[in-house]
């Protein structure tokens, strides 16, 4: 019999079959990772984020190797605000609020030197990026149209945060009958125990809504 390629992964095996896989890259963004951008304002340590991106350097340089689809993820709004509902522009008690001029731009605004992804994981021109106004990247966006005319199946899920805009398009994915690996050291947190916790309710249960390994297991796996 043949069994597709796959990585080892808790809760189990996460399969690899040849043309259906896609790296997910979520809001890898100044305005997250820098001093001075939307997650400072909202008093989270950004120096929390940063040992993410040389493994994330890594993935994303042998899944473009490997041929895989590349996606890209933006958290961030219209210039006009339209499409930013009240309710989250008010929420927590920010030092700046979302559209008010930060030091990279205004905060979380599409077009905005803070609102792009960082040099270090620069998009290439034939890689797809997704807008998104929310914590998920398929509420609001065109993603699950984009996976389906693909033929994707399995995403392997990387970026920032793991417990908020992760776990939301991981769940997001689930729910839509996609199979979703995290990368363990390949996600981040502003919270060390939401990064422990984050992953461990992914796997628990049997692997209730995805399934979780680290980069060197995957780079063993990809070819
Ligand atoms: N605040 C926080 O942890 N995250 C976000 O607001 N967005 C993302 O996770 N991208």
């Amino acid at each position: 019999s043949f069994d597709p390629p796959s990585v080892p992964a808790a809760p189990g095996p996460f399969p690899l079959p040849a043309g259906q896989v896609a790296l997910v890259v979520i809001d890898m963004q100044r305005d997250f990772l820098l001093p001075g951008g939307f997650g400072e304002t909202l008093g989270n340590d950004v120096d929390q984020l940063a040992a993410v991106v040389p493994p994330l350097q890594r993935v994303l340089a042998a899944a473009r190797d490997a041929g895989l689809m590349i996606i890209h993820t933006r958290e961030g709004h219209r210039p006009d605000l339209s499409d930013l509902p009240p309710a989250k522009l008010r929420r927590g008690l920010p030092s700046l609020r979302i559209g008010d001029q930060g030091r990279y731009g205004r905060i979380l605004i599409r077009g905005e030197y803070g609102h792009d992804i960082i040099d270090e994981l620069a998009p290439l021109p034939d890689e797809t990026v997704i807008d998104k106004p929310g914590k998920g990247s398929f509420y609001g966006t065109d993603l699950q149209a984009i996976l389906t005319e693909a033929g994707i199946t399995q995403l392997i899920v990387t970026g920032v945060t793991t417990e908020v805009c992760v776990h939301t398009t991981v769940r997001e994915a689930n729910d839509r009958g996609y199979e979703a690996l995290v990368l363990s050291d390949c996600v981040g947190s502003y919270f060390p125990e939401f990064q422990r916790v984050g992953l461990d309710m992914i796997t628990a249960q049997g692997g209730i809504f995805g399934w979780v390994t680290d980069s060197a297991t995957l780079l063993q796996h990809l070819s």
